[in-house]
C-alpha cells in the first residue's frame, strides 16, 4: 500500500521518516510542493543576463555544485594511456563497415597501476570518413551488444562487498547478442554514424566494494585512507571513462571527434548526462530513461527518490549526496540544471510511458526547465509545451524529448529519434 508522503510528514515522528523511506510515491497529487533553483539566478542572488554570463559565472558554479553535492570530483585526464589494437577488420557487415577493438590502458598515479577499457568500434564505409559517432557504455560486455562472433569477451572480475560477500563476473559465450536489441548497429551504420561502446565494468564494476577496484584506486594518493565526502562515485568514474574513449577517438582518423554524441540508458543514461556536463567535447548528449540522478527532477520524489537510490546503490554518487535523502530542497541544484550544463549543445531526453520508477513526467519537466539557458544562446525553449504525446517527439532547436510507449528499455524506436536529431547537428 502506498502511504501519501504528506501524511507521513505531518505525523512528525522520527519513525515515520523510516516508514517514508520504504514508501514510493507515484501520485503528483501528494507530491511535496517545491521551488526549483532558477537557472538564471546565481547562488549569490545576482541575475544571469547573457550567454557570456552563463558561461563565465553561472555554469562554473552549477557544475561545481553537482561535483560537490551529487556525483563527486573526478581527476583530470590521466598522464599516461596506451592504445593497443586488439583486433580489426574492414570486411564486416557484408563489407559495409570496419570493426576495431582497441584496448585503452589507463595508468594512474602509481606507475604499477592501470585499468584496461576495451572499446568496440564499428565505422561505416559509406558516407566518407571521418564519421560522426555515437558512444556509450554497455551493461554486460561488448559481446552482449551484438551477435558478431569476432567481438571479444570482456575481462572477468571478482570483488568483495563490505559484508564479505564475493561478487564475480564471468562473461559467457552464451550471452553474445543478449543486449543486441538495445544496440541496432546496422541501423546506426546505415545512417552514416560510427558506434563505439565499452563495458561499464571495465571502468568500474557495478557493485559496492568501497572503491577497491576499477578506476578509483588509480588516483588514490599514497597513504590516503579516508575518502573525501565529495570523492567521485561510480557514475563519475564511468563518465570519466567515456572521456577517455573520446581522447582515443580524437586520435582515430576514421572518426570526426568533434561530432560525437554520448548516449546511455538508465544508470548509463545518468552517466551520459554527467559525461556531457563534465566534458564539453561531447557534441550531443542523449539520456534514455535515466530517471533519478539523471534527467528526472529530484524534488518531485516520484518513483525512485534520492534516498532510495543512495540506499540501493551507495557507490553511484558521492557521500555528500546522502545529505539530500528526504531533504531534496536543501540541494543547490536539481536535475534541470544538469541538462542546462549541456547548453548550447543538443540534448535529448527520452522517457518510456510505463517506466514510472524513472518519473517520465519529471524527466520532461526537467528538460523544459532547462529552456531559459538554451534561450540565452538564441535557441527556442520548450516552455510552451505542456506535455508530450506518446510516441510523438517534441523539439525546440537543440532540445529534444520523447515519451515512448512501453517500459524501461532502449529500443529501435528510441534510436530512430536519436539518429534523426543527430542528423540535424552532426552531419
Ligand atoms: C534501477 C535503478 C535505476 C536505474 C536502473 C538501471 O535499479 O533504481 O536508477 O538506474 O536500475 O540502470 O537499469
Amino acid at each position: 500500500m502506498r502511504v501519501p508522503l504528506t501524511i507521513l510528514l505531518l505525523s512528525g515522528f522520527g519513525l515515520t521518516f523510516q516508514a517514508e523511506a520504504a514508501t514510493v510515491n507515484y501520485d503528483e497529487a501528494v507530491m511535496p510542493s517545491f521551488t526549483l533553483p532558477d537557472p538564471l539566478v546565481c547562488f549569490d542572488g545576482s541575475p544571469v543576463v547573457s550567454a557570456e554570463d552563463w558561461i563565465s559565472r553561472r555554469r562554473p558554479e552549477v557544475l561545481d555544485a553537482f561535483r560537490r553535492e551529487v556525483y563527486g570530483r573526478s581527476p583530470g585526464a590521466p598522464q599516461k594511456v596506451e592504445y593497443r589494437l586488439l583486433e580489426a577488420s574492414s570486411e564486416v557487415l557484408d563489407g559495409t563497415a570496419i570493426r576495431k577493438q582497441v584496448r585503452l590502458v589507463v595508468h594512474g598515479l602509481a606507475p604499477d597501476r592501470s585499468v584496461a577499457l576495451d572499446l568496440l568500434l564499428y565505422i561505416p564505409k559509406a558516407g566518407g570518413n571521418p564519421a560522426p559517432a555515437f558512444v556509450g557504455l554497455n551493461f554486460r560486455g561488448n559481446h552482449a551488444v551484438t551477435f558478431d562472433p569476432e567481438v571479444l569477451l570482456p575481462q572477468p572480475w571478482t570483488g568483495t562487498r563490505p559484508n564479505g560477500e564475493r561478487v564475480e563476473f564471468r562473461p559467457q559465450e552464451s550471452e553474445r547478442g543478449s543486449q543486441a536489441s538495445r544496440w541496432p548497429i546496422p541501423m546506426i551504420l546505415e545512417q552514416g554514424y560510427a558506434v563505439g561502446t565499452v563495458y561499464c565494468g571495465d571502468i568500474d564494476p557495478d557493485f559496492h566494494d568501497g572503491f577497491a577496484n576499477g578506476v578509483h584506486p588509480l588516483f588514490r594518493q599514497a597513504g590516503e585512507t579516508e575518502r573525501a565526502e565529495d570523492a567521485w562515485g561510480t557514475i563519475a568514474g564511468w563518465a570519466w571513462g567515456l572521456s577517455r574513449v573520446l581522447d582515443y577517438l580524437e586520435t582515430d582518423p576514421d572518426i570526426d571527434a568533434g561530432k560525437v554524441a554520448v548516449i546511455g540508458h538508465s544508470r548509463l543514461g545518468k552517466t551520459a548526462l554527467w559525461a556531457g556536463a563534465e566534458d564539453p567535447r561531447f557534441a550531443m548528449v542523449i539520456s534514455n530513461d535515466s530517471g533519478c540522478g539523471g534527467a528526472a527532477l529530484s524534488r518531485r520524489r516520484i518513483g525512485e527518490s534520492v534516498e532510495r537510490i543512495n540506499t540501493a546503490f551507495p557507490h553511484w554518487f558521492c557521500t555528500n549526496y546522502r545529505a539530500f535523502n528526504d531533504n531534496e530542497d536543501a540541494s543547490l541544484v536539481d536535475q534541470h540544471l544538469l541538462l542546462a550544463l549541456i547548453a548550447p549543445r543538443p540534448v535529448y531526453v527520452a522517457s518510456a510511458e510505463d517506466d514510472k520508477w524513472a518519473d517520465p513526467r519529471g524527466e520532461f519537466l526537467a528538460l523544459r526547465a532547462a529552456s531559459p539557458v538554451y534561450k540565452l544562446f538564441g535557441g527556442d525553449g520548450l516552455e510552451g509545451v505542456e506535455a508530450a504525446t506518446v510516441n510523438q517527439p517534441v523539439a525546440a532547436d537543440a532540445m529534444f524529448y520523447h515519451l515512448r510507449s512501453g517500459g524501461h528499455d532502449i529500443t529501435p524506436f528510441d534510436w530512430q529519434q536519436y539518429l534523426a536529431a543527430a542528423d540535424r547537428f552532426l552531419k
